[in-house]
């Protein structure tokens, strides 16, 4: 994890993350700095803490209740196995919360995918694929830009150069 504690929230870009990304363990940190990555692409302030839905339950609940009123507009939340932050967090906030199921050594991390996918109605939570933090990086990114025309600007600039690489895959292929 960047240069911070597992009890010590990190800030990326400025003090005031518009993206928290949340995990439940520090073994977490593998998988879910590539959101942190992306979202420093971008240029998103963030912040980066270890919440446990299990072990530190109490500051979970703090931290979801408080996110909104802190200025945060995105929580990102990983976990491996019962994967229950993700939810708890939904459950608690009015943020949209975008899950990262976190594979395990055991189950591949299917029981994470399970334990975040199948939410109840009315508490939604964004699921994205096993290890897919990128793609939750990226998720957060759209959510801000559309109320952010430089940000949308640059995800247009984004999918421009992801279309262009793919060309360029395609001359190396055909060459
Ligand atoms: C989950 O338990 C965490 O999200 C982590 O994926 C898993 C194992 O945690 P550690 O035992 O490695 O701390 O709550």
């Amino acid at each position: 994890m960047p240069a911070s504690t597992a009890s010590d929230s990190s800030s990326i870009g400025t003090a005031s993350p518009l993206v928290s990304v949340v995990m439940g363990s520090d073994s977490d940190w593998s998988v879910m700095e590539e959101a942190s990555r992306v979202l420093s692409e971008f240029g998103v302030a963030h912040e980066v803490e270890v919440v446990s839905a299990h072990r530190t339950p109490e500051k979970m609940i703090a931290f979801g209740q408080e996110a909104a009123g802190r200025g945060v507009r995105v929580i990102i939340a990983g976990a491996g196995g019962a994967a229950h932050l993700p939810g708890m967090l939904a459950a608690v906030t009015t943020l949209p919360v975008i899950g990262v199921p976190v594979p395990l050594a055991r189950l591949d991390g299917l029981d994470s995918l399970l334990s975040i996918v199948q939410m109840p109605a009315g508490v939604p939570v964004a699921t994205v694929s096993i290890g897919g933090a990128r793609n939750a990086g990226l998720l957060a990114v759209k959510i801000l830009a559309t109320a952010d025309p430089a940000l949308s600007a640059a995800l247009e600039r984004f999918a421009a150069d992801l279309a262009a690489s793919v060309e360029e895959k395609n001359r190396a292929l055909h060459a």
